[in-house]
Parts: C-alpha cells; structure tokens; sequence
C-alpha cells in the first residue's frame, strides 16, 4: 500500500509542479484592444496538493482525494508589494466558495495561491455562501473586498431549496492576509449582487456602484448599475440608488449587467469593465464591455462602444456555466499597461492585456450602439467613407511596412 501511496504522490506533485510553471504565450493577432494569452492563469487543478489529499500514507493508504476543488473564478485584482495578486473564488465539490490569494510575479504566469485560503469572518448572520471579491485601495488607506453574500431565503418555503438572498459583504484589510469583517451594505433593494467600492470620496462620502434586482436570479423591474453614497463605511447605506446604466432591449445587456472592478481614473474620464447578459436558445450569455463616465460627474457616462469588449472563444465558452465571460478584476501599472483578468464559463481564470491608451481609443472611438440595424450599417458606412478619404500609401511607405520588396 506504500508504494501506492508513494507512486501516487510523487505523480501528483510532478505534474502539479509543471503546471505551475507553464510559461503563457501572447496569442498572435489580437483585435488591437487587447491581447489574450494561450492557457488560463489559473484552473483548479492548480490548487495546492494541501488542500485536497490527507499526505499521511498512514490515515490515506490510496493517497485519495479527500476534498475537491472545482473551480477558480471570477478573482478580484491587486499590485500588492510589486506582485500581482488575485483574491479567487475557488467552489469546491460541496459547491460552496470562498476566497483565496493567488499570486505571480508578472501577472501573467506563475500564479501560486498562498499556503491558505483567506479565514473570512462571519457577521452574526452567517453567509451560507461568498463570492466574487472587487478589491478597491480606497484613500481612507484600507483594501476593501467587496463580495456577494447569499443565504437562504427566510420566506422560501420547504419544498424550494434554491431560493436565495444576496447582499454586498464587506470585509477589509491591510495585508491581504487579516481581514476585519464590516457590516452588510443596506440598500432599499431587495437583493444586491456586483457591489463595487469606489476609491475615492465623493462629497465626502463613500460612493458605491451597485446593481439591484428584484429576485435572486432575475433582475426584474430592478437591474442595471446603480450608484449611491454612504456616510459611514460601517455601516454602509445606500438610502439613494440611480441607475447609471441600465439594462436595455436588444443590446448584450438585455436581461441584466453588473460592474466588474472598481474604475481606473484616467485623464479623460473613469474607464470601467462590466459584464452584460443576455438570454438565447442556450441559456444565458455573459459578455464584457466597457464605458466611460465623468471624471467629476460618476453618475454620466459620456462613452459607451457598441456591443461587447470581450466574448467567450473556443475552449471559454465551456464549463460549469457555458459561454459565460466574466471580470471582476483588472490592475494597471504605472505605466499604463493594464491586466485584465477574466474568468470563463464559471470554471477558469484568464489574463488579457492592453494599455490605457488603448483602453481609451476603444471607448472614446468605437461608435455607441445606435440601437436598430439601420443604424449598424449607417455606422458600417461611416466606415467606409472615411477609409475612401485615407490617402493611398507612398510606394517607399509600402517597401518599408514589408508590403513590396
Ligand atoms: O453564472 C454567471 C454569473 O452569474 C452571476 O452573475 P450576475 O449576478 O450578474 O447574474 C454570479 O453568480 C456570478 O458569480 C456568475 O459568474
């Protein structure tokens, strides 16, 4: 039974070893908004061996599994001490989630999660279930996490055992390690998933983007990104939400939209990553897309692209939840490179990279959607004439972009 034991384990820590050091390629042409990379940043295979196996040959002679990771999503995003650091939902067999850090060197491979996952406190109304942490550096000089807390739903009756309530939970920290657990956000919602913190006071205040729904699973009459002021961080209440952006009809957000990070301030304005939903054939499809609002005014947006920003390809578009992009997490370095990370199909996470510049060229000149299809190819056209005008290239413009020789 030893040689078992040890034959199993020598096969696991090898290839747990290997996948942990897998370099991840730039894939080659992008869209110029952004690059995406060949593998996944993190997958739950990629779980430390601690967390699943019993390693005594003595009390786990068939070196079993004892607990099982599912999968590793929908992570918020941190520069921590010049590291990139994910806070990950990692869902277990039991289905349920909670949070653990994940960190790399370059942000692009080589995320290894630390040696535990985060102890979360508990308020006095224990969460059944927690996911989905947006990480903020908020000037009061604090990391909030603020995350979906779900629990049963008190008027549900016996023979429902999926009716739920979510509320925003927030916890902070210094180090990423001690969390304080604060109260639940209250707001006159009767549900709240996709609370984002925003870094900066407003008015005095701490400023929060919500999304409130009607139902645990359906928006409702409610739905579209919220934002509201609290005077205090503990407890936070919202007593006043205005949809900021709200979901519309035969756009990618038809059904519902949430915010994904907390906004990256630029000189033109607050760029922001939100996921839009939309419902067909095959269930529900999650995309990304992005917005600008006003560098004084939060509550106007003033450039929103058509459409999506970024759609599950290929192999993304399959897991637990198929044809799902989800992102709750992006980090840009001081000189303007920005990491998106992005997780697919409710099963794996992803990194893609662009710039603020490119960022900012994507939402100031892509058109909005002119929301019918006569307005699509006015848009096409617009195009068109405009490249008619573009002055053909010079012949010594050809020779030296490689065109003729
Ligand atoms: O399954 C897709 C996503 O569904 C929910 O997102 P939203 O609240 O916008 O509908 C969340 O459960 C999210 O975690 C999940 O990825």
């Amino acid at each position: 039974m030893a040689s078992v034991f040890h034959h199993r384990l020598h096969l696991l820590q090898t290839k747990h070893d290997q996948l942990l050091h897998l370099p991840n390629e730039k894939e080659e042409v992008g869209n110029g908004i952004f690059d995406r990379y060949a593998r996944p940043v993190l997958t739950a295979a990629h779980a430390p061996l601690a967390w699943k196996y019993d390693l005594n040959p003595a009390t786990n002679p068939f070196l079993m599994e004892r607990i099982g990771v599912n999968a590793t999503l929908n992570a918020g995003a941190i520069k921590w001490q010049g590291r990139y650091a994910l806070v990950v939902r990692v869902e277990g067999n039991d289905r349920k989630s909670f949070f653990a850090v994940a960190e790399s060197a370059n942000g692009i491979d080589g995320f290894q999660f630390h040696e535990r996952p985060i102890t979360l406190p508990e308020t006095e109304d224990p969460d059944t279930n927690v996911y989905d942490m947006r990480l903020v550096e908020h000037e009061d000089g604090w990391i909030y996490g603020l995350f979906c807390t779900e629990r049963r739903d008190p008027a549900a009756s016996d023979a429902d055992q999926s009716a739920a309530l979510a509320k925003c939970g927030i916890a902070r920290t210094k180090d990423l390690v001690a969390w304080e657990r604060l109260a639940d956000l209250t707001t006159g919602s009767a549900q709240q998933r996709n609370v984002v913190l925003h870094p900066e006071f407003v008015d005095g205040q701490y400023a929060f983007y919500t999304r409130p729904q009607d139902g645990f699973i359906d928006a409702g009459k409610g739905g579209g990104i919220g934002f509201g002021l609290s005077e205090s961080i503990n407890p936070a209440q919202v007593t006043q939400e205005v949809i900021i952006d709200k979901k519309q009809y035969h756009t990618i957000a038809e059904v519902k939209n949430g915010l994904g990070p907390g906004p990256i301030k630029t000189e033109k304005g607050w760029l922001h990553l939100a996921h839009g939903v939309r419902n067909t054939a095959a269930g529900l499809r999650y995309v990304l897309y992005m917005f600008m609002t006003d560098l004084h005014d939060l509550t106007k947006i003033i450039h929103k692209p058509a459409g999506y920003f970024l759609a599950p390809e290929g192999e993304e578009r399959v897991g637990d939840v198929s044809n799902v992009a989800f992102g709750n997490g992006w980090i840009a370095d001081d000189d303007g490179k920005v990491f998106i990370y992005y997780a697919s199909s409710d099963t794996r996470m992803h990194v893609a990279t662009s710039t603020i510049t490119q960022l900012i060229d994507y939402v100031v000149n892509t058109p909005e959607d002119g929301l019918r299809s006569a307005a699509s190819v006015q848009a096409i056209n617009a195009l068109i004439d405009r490249n008619h005008a573009v002055p053909a290239p010079t012949v010594s413009e050809r020779v030296t972009n490689g065109v003729e020789r």
